[in-house]
Order: C-alpha cells, then structure tokens, then sequence
C-alpha cells in the first residue's frame, strides 16, 4: 500500500508532476508540515511565512482575507517560498459552474494561478468544476485538491459524496492530484493520492465554531494521511509561533516515520 511508502518512493514513481514535486520537497525538508496562515494583513502573514518558512512543505493562505492585500504581497510571498523552499496552497474552495471558476482562479484582483501552486474545489458542481480550473492551472504547472472530507462538526462530506469526489479525481489525474480530507482515499496500488488534512491541534479539541482537532499521531499514523495542516495551534500565540512551528513539525515527521516502518 502507498501510504506504508517513503515519500521519495512515492515521487519516484507519482505521475502528477505536482505531487511529484511535493513528495521531493518533503523528503528533502523532512517535513509533513502545512501552515493555515489565516492572518488579516500583509505584515502578519508575510512574518509568519517568513518564521515558518524553514520547518514546513506548504503554505495555506486565504488571501482574501487579508485586508491590505497588494500584488507587492504576492511577489513577496513568492520570493519567501523560493528562500525557504515551500509550495503555496490557496486554500480557494472553488464551488461554481467550470466556466465561472476559470474566471475566478485565473482573474479578478487576486490572479490565484499565477502564483498558488496548489488550491482546492468542491465538487458539488459534477467534474465541470474541475475541466474548468484545469484550463487555466495545467498550462500552468499548478495542481489541484478536492473536498473530500471536511474537519468541522457535521460536515456533509461523507458516505456517497466522498466516493463520488474520489471517483471524480481518479477520472482527472492529470490535475488532481489528492484531497482534503481526514483520511488517505487509495483503493489499491496503483492509486497514490495526496491527502491533506486540516482540523489538527496538540493542546486542544476544538473551537466552539464547529472546527475538531485531532493529533498529529492520528492524522498520520492512524488515518493515513499525508500532510498535516495547522492554523491557530501555531499562529494563535505571536510570541510562539516558531516554537509551535518545530513541534508541529517534530510531530508529524515523527509520526510519519513510524508508519513507514512498519511496512
Ligand atoms: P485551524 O486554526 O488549525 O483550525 O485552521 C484550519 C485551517 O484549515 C483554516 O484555514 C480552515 O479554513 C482550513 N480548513 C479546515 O479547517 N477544515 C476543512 O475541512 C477545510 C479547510 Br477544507
């Protein structure tokens, strides 16, 4: 099974040139690590890319939420993915007709393609939502992540629904690389996707807004997944955040080796 797999294994032999790339990066980083970067201005999020940057694999950003968002801001943010060596996620949730989120993903204020190296869709739309954000993202290197499996409390992800979104993947392996979701998805051998994982936490169970955490041991070494994404765990004290960026990272990785020993 490729979840009992090395992550250098796994790039040698993954045909999605993105996910490629992520397992490479992994491997040489020694990191499973995302951070959700959820911050409200540019000189937040842009310290904390920078604080981080040496101990994860991804970026998560919502960069719509950031208020003093500028083209400047991206530029940076790039510049610190080449420095510390870290791919992008914009963690977008498309969730319209194909021929809205090309428009959406390729346009607008925020031109998400041009610099995200990664984002991700719902599939309540059908597959037209993927044809459609693949014609923008493939031309241009980027990969993309289905909603598979949501975090919080009650979710309506589950049951037919998953099965459908991994089904929709499997028919769209040239860009679709994985999901987000809460546990790995591979039917057999020759399926190898990437699954991501939010809702993790070490000190605490939730959020009162419906968010649950669950460990890093139980992400990784229990449900299978690949890597581990962390929000306010890390962010939320601003005097800890490097601190909490190690442990997270320690975490995972350590988690991580323990699943592929056992194969
Ligand atoms: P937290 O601070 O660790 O709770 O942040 C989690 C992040 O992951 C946040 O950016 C959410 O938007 C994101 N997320 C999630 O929590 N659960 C999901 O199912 C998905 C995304 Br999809």
């Amino acid at each position: 099974m490729n979840t009992f797999k090395t992550y250098s294994e796994r790039a040698a032999r993954h045909p999605n040139a993105c996910a490629r790339a992520l397992f490479e990066l992994m491997e040489r980083k020694q990191t499973n690590l995302s951070v959700a970067a959820d911050v409200t201005t540019k000189k937040e999020l842009l310290a904390i890319a920078d604080g981080v940057g040496p101990f994860i694999c991804v970026l998560k950003t919502h960069i719509d939420i950031v208020e003093d968002f500028d083209q400047d801001l991206v530029d940076q943010l790039t510049q610190l993915s080449k420095k510390h060596d870290f791919m992008i996620f914009e963690d977008r949730k498309f969730a319209d007709i194909g021929n809205t989120v090309k428009h959406q993903y390729g346009k607008g204020i925020y031109k998400i393609a041009s610099w995200s190296h990664i984002t991700n869709a719902h599939t309540v739309p059908g597959e037209g939502i993927i044809h459609g954000l693949r014609d923008v993202g493939l031309p241009l290197g980027r990969g993309l992540l289905l909603l598979a499996e949501m975090s919080s409390k009650g979710a309506l992800t589950q049951g037919a629904y998953t099965s459908e979104s991994v089904a929709m993947a499997r028919r769209n392996q040239d860009f679709v690389f994985g999901f987000i979701a809460q546990h790995q998805m591979n039917e057999h051998d020759d399926e190898d996707f990437v699954v991501m994982a939010p809702g993790v936490g070490l000190d605490v169970k939730g959020d009162g807004l419906g968010q649950q955490y669950r460990t890093p041991d139980q992400v990784i070494k229990e449900s299978g997944c690949d890597v581990i994404i962390v929000g306010r765990g890390i962010y939320g004290n601003p005097d800890q955040v490097e601190y909490q960026a190690k442990r997270y990272r320690d975490a995972g990785w350590k988690a991580y080796l323990e699943r592929v020993q056992k194969q």
